[in-house]
């Protein structure tokens, strides 16, 4: 005998005991493709209390579609140690070539993100952060469905030490932040620089080094690292993606303790 009414209850009260919990939180990620949710998945490890918001139902960003939908990504050597952190399965192609399915990929970091304590919620986009002192220190967040429909509701907010936008080459939380606050971005110029066209060995490098706070408060990682501070595209090579996750949380968590 189920009881409808007991569905309802159990959903309704453990997702509002779920976001209650994280109305303050160490560090919160906007977007849940590679480089966010590696990110999420070692400082989860490490104990900090972390969140990732993703705007679409689906978790996993342009990981799922690897290269113009060939589900495959490609992985070079300095990414291949990361993988193998994961347990995920890949093979080599070439020599500093190695190939994994997407899909396994994408949900082998999604679960091991969950499982060593990060909560993802999926549906909600982050669309403004919360600026107080020169810093930035939370992010206001919404239901994707109210943006879609164009309904004029307000957001919530939610406090966090820390944010990575790892929003992908919009670098959405940069932007935003720029351009309502007019603020000088940790960037050459002051401002977001902006993606450059491809060239993939540049870009992987430069995503690496370009992890980094990019104000008080905002991290970047991923293709938003990019965004922000001028570098190319890559394309389906995903290294990059992996080590720019793990280092932005090794700096979030080295801030943490007060290194
Ligand atoms: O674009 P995306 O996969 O970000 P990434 O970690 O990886 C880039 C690669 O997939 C690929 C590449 C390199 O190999 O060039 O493109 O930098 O994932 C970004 C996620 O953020 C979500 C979006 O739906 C996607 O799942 N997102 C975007 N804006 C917001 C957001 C927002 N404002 N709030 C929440 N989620």
């Amino acid at each position: 005998m189920l009881d409808e009414r007991i569905i309802t209850k159990a959903i309704v009260k453990t997702y509002m005991d779920k976001l209650l919990d994280y109305v303050e939180t160490d560090v919160a990620i906007a977007g849940s493709g590679p480089s966010g949710m590696t990110a999420a998945y070692y400082l989860a490890k490490a104990g900090v209390k972390v969140v990732i918001f993703e705007r679409k139902l689906s978790i996993g960003g342009g990981m799922w579609g690897g290269g113009m939908m060939f589900n495959s990504i490609v992985v070079q050597e300095e990414g291949k140690a990361i993988l193998d952190e994961l347990s995920i399965p890949y093979r080599e192609f070439e020599k500093n070539y190695y190939v994994a399915d997407s899909v396994l990929s994408t949900t082998i970091l999604a679960s091991k993100a969950i499982l060593a304590g990060a909560k993802i919620f999926n549906g909600i986009f982050v669309e403004d952060v919360v600026l107080k002192e020169g810093k930035v220190s939370g992010a206001v967040i919404n239901w994707s469905a109210v943006d879609v429909a164009g309904l004029h509701v307000d957001p919530l907010t939610i406090y966090s030490k820390f944010i990575i936008d790892a929003t992908g080459h919009a670098a959405e939380v940069v932007k935003v932040l720029q351009e309502k606050s007019k603020v000088r971005l940790k960037t050459p110029s002051g401002k977001m620089e902006g993606e450059r066209s491809m060239w993939a060995e540049k870009a992987e490098s430069f995503v690496a080094a370009n992890t980094k706070e990019v104000f008080p408060g905002l991290y970047v990682s991923g293709m938003a690292a990019n965004a922000a501070f001028g570098g190319p595209r890559m394309g389906p090579i995903f290294g990059g993606m992996l080590i720019s996750g793990k280092k932005a949380a090794q700096l979030i968590i080295s801030k943490l303790k007060g290194e």
